[in-house]
Formats: structure tokens, sequence, C-alpha cells
């Protein structure tokens, strides 16, 4: 077996040679065997980013060094996108074309912050006194815990490590354990494009065995992290008595609203799009429509039309439309989701099970399924279910669409439907999600902020902030004309 840890500048295997093989949730079969990490490792990869941010190995390179650095790497993963992407299909399931895509996205990313870095980010101030020269400056951040989940597995590993590279941070990247290959991948690429040893290094394994000291221990600056709310709040916890900076990205439950005065049916084709693309493992996955009463069985019967056709299929499957779900135990959580929906009075209009097909026996297939008749209090009206599963809601008037969209613990992203362009203007500012999409949904940019409000999470990633979260702000203010304070007496009496 390859030696797939990466630390202090080397490829290892496991301290106690311990592997764990990784799954196909197409089929099951063993696409990878990689280590897994001990204890002991993690510490010598914290240990090797603490060492080298110190030493000024790497934080001494200018933006514009670290800024090229990083476009080298892009350079790379364009070279290697189609073996990378294979990689991420293999792992995740998803169907090739779309791991294609999805490492086009980090290719531009790692673009995006390789641009922003060589970009003026210091200013100075003007403080009013002739005799004073104010500068704001930034510095990197120190070291960074980069933890990330399985849906978009490298895509989100990116936002964090193209960031943190370009701000000048060391850091230990944790990709999921499910899908740690394309992470592999890229840490060669870092290697090859010329970062110095210690700055990147690269720790496999779940996050109950080797995620406790990367959010914990005190040499860890920042915890960078994308998955489940538990999760985020396990993180938050442990961050505690260090006072660690937190980027959080938690999911959501994200409202999609239709108002009868909508082009509705490119409404109702981005609807099946938000909610079953990639079988709903989209933390900005629409599963939460919202849709005026007056058009509520158009809307859904033909929804419901559509998602019958929806193809089901793996990897190599050139007619399929979407994959399975990530594994075992997430399609038996998505299907114990679905009957609480209808134990507490939801309508099942299709789906709601394991795929029957026989070439689905082996994967993880859940069919699209709509629910109708929710009500906000429903637990699959207020839970993420990750999967393919939309809830279906009704209003009457602007303001119940609104507090309905709001009627969320969760605030990453909403969209909406109007071609009343100044209803589209309140009801976009009036809703409290990080992204609103107006007669759209799904698309990003990395060139735009990205991220929750309320309990989806803590910073943003992407855009200009995206670069920010990894950076200490210092302001150094220098008198060029020194002279006294004068603020306490220097009268000499008491001392004779
Ligand atoms: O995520 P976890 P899971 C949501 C989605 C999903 C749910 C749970 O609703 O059903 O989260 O998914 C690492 N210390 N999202 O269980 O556990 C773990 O190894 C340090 C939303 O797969 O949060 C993995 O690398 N790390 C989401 C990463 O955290 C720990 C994407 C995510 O795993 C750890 C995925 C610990 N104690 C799921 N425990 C999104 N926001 O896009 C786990 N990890």
């Amino acid at each position: 077996m390859a030696a797939t840890l990466y630390i202090d500048g080397a490829w290892k295997q496991a301290s106690d040679g311990g592997a764990h093989d990784v799954h196909s949730p197409h089929d099951q079969r063993v696409v990878a065997t990689v280590s897994q990490a001990t204890e002991s490792d993690v510490l010598d990869a914290i240990t090797a980013a603490r060492t080298s941010f110190d030493s000024g190995v790497f934080t001494s390179w200018s933006f514009a060094e670290r800024s090229a650095l990083v476009s080298k790497i892009a350079d790379l993963l364009e070279r290697d996108l189609k073996v990378i992407a294979k990689k991420e299909s293999d792992d995740t399931g998803k169907r090739i074309i779309e791991a294609e895509y999805d490492i086009a996205d980090v290719v531009a990313t790692f673009r995006h912050f390789a641009a922003l870095g060589v970009k003026e980010h210091d200013r100075k101030v003007d403080v009013g006194l002739a005799h004073v020269s104010s500068r704001i400056v930034h510095e990197p951040l120190g070291v960074a815990s980069l933890i990330g989940p399985w849906n978009y597995p490298l895509l989100q590993i990116a936002w964090k490590v193209a960031p943190a590279l370009v701000a000048g941070c060391s850091f230990i990247v944790k990709p999921s354990e499910l899908t740690p290959q394309s992470a592999i991948a890229l840490m060669h690429l870092i290697e090859e494009a010329g970062t110095p040893k210690g700055v990147a290094n690269l720790i496999l394994g779940p996050g109950s065995v080797v995620g406790t000291s990367l959010i914990s221990d005190p040499r860890i600056d920042m915890v960078s992290f994308t998955g489940g709310l538990n999760t985020g709040q396990t993180i938050m916890k442990a961050a505690v008595a260090t006072v660690k900076r937190l980027a959080l990205e938690l999911g959501g439950k994200n409202p999609h609203i239709i108002f009868a005065d909508a082009d509705v049916d490119a409404a109702i084709d981005n609807a099946v799009t938000a909610a079953f693309l990639h079988s709903g493992q989209v933390c900005s996955a629409g599963t939460r429509l919202i849709v005026e009463r007056s058009i509520h069985d158009r809307v859904v019967n033909e929804i419901v039309r559509r998602a019958a056709n929806i193809r089901l299929g793996g990897p190599e499957d050139l007619a399929a439309e979407t994959g399975p779900l990530i594994s075992k135990s997430h399609l038996e959580g998505v299907t114990r989701y679905v009957e609480k929906g209808i134990a507490e009075g939801a309508t099942l209009l299709i789906g709601g099970k394991r795929s029957e097909m026989p070439e689905h026996a082996d994967g993880w297939y859940f069919l699209p399924t709509v629910l109708d008749n929710c009500t906000t209090k429903m637990f699959c009206v207020q839970e993420e279910s990750f999967g393919p599963v939309m809830t279906v809601e009704v209003f009457d008037t602007e303001a119940e669409a609104i507090a309905l969209g709001n009627d969320t613990v969760f605030g990453l992203s909403g969209g909406l439907w109007s071609n009343d362009v100044a209803k589209a203007a309140r009801v976009a500012s009036a809703l409290r999600h990080g992204t609103i999409w107006v007669n759209d949904f799904g698309p990003y940019r990395p060139q735009a902020e990205w991220g929750g409000y309320k309990q989806s999470g803590i910073g943003r990633e992407l855009g200009e902030h995206g670069l920010s979260e990894y950076l200490e702000i210092k302001h150094i203010w220098t008198n060029n004309a020194p002279s006294k304070s004068g603020w306490f007496s220097d009268d000499k009496r008491g001392e004779d």
C-alpha cells in the first residue's frame, strides 16, 4: 500500500501500520486502501505545521510569491483534472462528468485566490497627526486545521487550502474518511509546486479517532470545518479553551419560494434541479419548496412527473442524471427521515424508498422523493435530510412566504421566483440567509462570499472575505517626532 499520510514534507504510513478501505457507494467495491493515522501521527503533523510556521520558512514569502505558488498548483490541477475527477467519482459514486465539473471549480478556486493575493491588502490610516504614520498590515494567522466533508470532497478542501496558502498559514488537512483520494492527489501537487516542508500536512482517518487533537491542541490557531451541525458544535466546544478562530459551514434547510407571478416553467425546472442534484447531498440544496397556493397543483404535479423520470446511475452510466447516497448508514437515515415525515402527516407523492432496480442492488440509491402537505413545525421541514427529499408548503401572501422562508434555525441559502421586480427585491432583502437567488437557484462563483446566517455557520469562504479568515490584522503606529507623553507629572518633588 502506498504511503498516504503527508507529514513534514514526507509521505508516510501510519505509525502502527493501520489502514482502511474506501468503498464505492455505487457497488461497494474497494476503490482504495489508505493509511489511518494514529494520535501520534496527528501530533507529528501539528508539530510540523507549528515548527514550519514559527520558523518563517513560508511567512517570509511575499503575498506575490505565495500567489504564484497557488497559481502553479492551479496549473497542475488542470493538468491532472481527469485523473483526480476519476478518484473523486470512485469515492463518492457521482458521475465522472459531475466530478470533472467539480475539479474545474477547484481550479477556479485556486485561480481566484492567486489573483486576490496580489492585490494590495495593507493600508495607511489618517490619524490626524502630521508626525505619525499609521499602517494596517495583514499577517498570516498561524496554524490551521482544515476539515472537509464527503459531498464535494476536493472543492470544500480547496476553499480552505487555497486561501491558507496565499495567506501564508501552515496547516493540516483532514478530508472525510469516506472520500480521501482527491485530497491525497492535491497534496502531491502542493509538494510538486515547491511548497516548503511542513507547511502542508495531510492526516487521514475518522474524525472521532484523529479529530480530537486537530480541534483542541493549543498549537492550532484556527479550525476551518465543513460538515454537520453536531460536529460543528463539538468543534466550538473544543476551541473554547484556547480561543481558536473558527470558520464553520454547517449546511442548511434552504427555502425555495415560487410566487404565482413567476416564470413558472423555469421555476419548476430549477426546483427539480435544486432538490435532486447530487441526490440532495448539497449543503445549499433547495429541498424546502414554498409555493403560492394558486399554483400549487400545477407546480407539484409537474415536479412529481419530472422526479419519476430522473435516471439514477453510477459513475460510468452516461445516461444517468444523478448517483447514489454516500453510505448505507446515510441511506438508512434518509429512509427514517421520510418515515418520520409521513408519521407527522406529510403526504408521500413519490419515492420514499431505496431504488429496487437490479442494477442498483449493490449501491445506496434512494428514489427522488416529494412530501406534500407539510407544515413548518414538522421534523422533515426543519431538519436537513441531505438526501433527495423535497418538502412542500403553501402560502397566500408575501408576508407569509417571508415568514416561512425565515422559520428555520439555518440560514445558508434560499431562492425566490417572481416577475415583480420590487417584490423580489423586498423578499430577497427580508430573507435571512447567506446567499439569495432571485429567479435562479444554485449557482455560485469563487469571487463571491459563501456562508451562513444563524446555525449554518460562522464566517465566509470564497470572495475576499475567504482570504481574510486566514489573516491577522495588525495596526503599526510610528511616531516620527518622539516626545514625552506628559500624562503623569515629572515633578521632582519627593525625591530628596
Ligand atoms: O458529517 P461530519 P457526516 C451534514 C448532513 C449530513 C450530516 C452528517 O446533514 O447528513 O452533516 O454528515 C470530521 N473532530 N453535512 O456525519 O461527521 C469527519 O471525519 C474533528 C453537511 O458525514 O460532520 C469529516 O471529515 N473532525 C455538509 C468531517 O468532520 C470530525 C457536508 C465531516 O463529518 C469530528 C457533509 C470530530 N470530533 C455533511 N467528527 C455541508 N455543510 O456541506 C467528525 N469529523
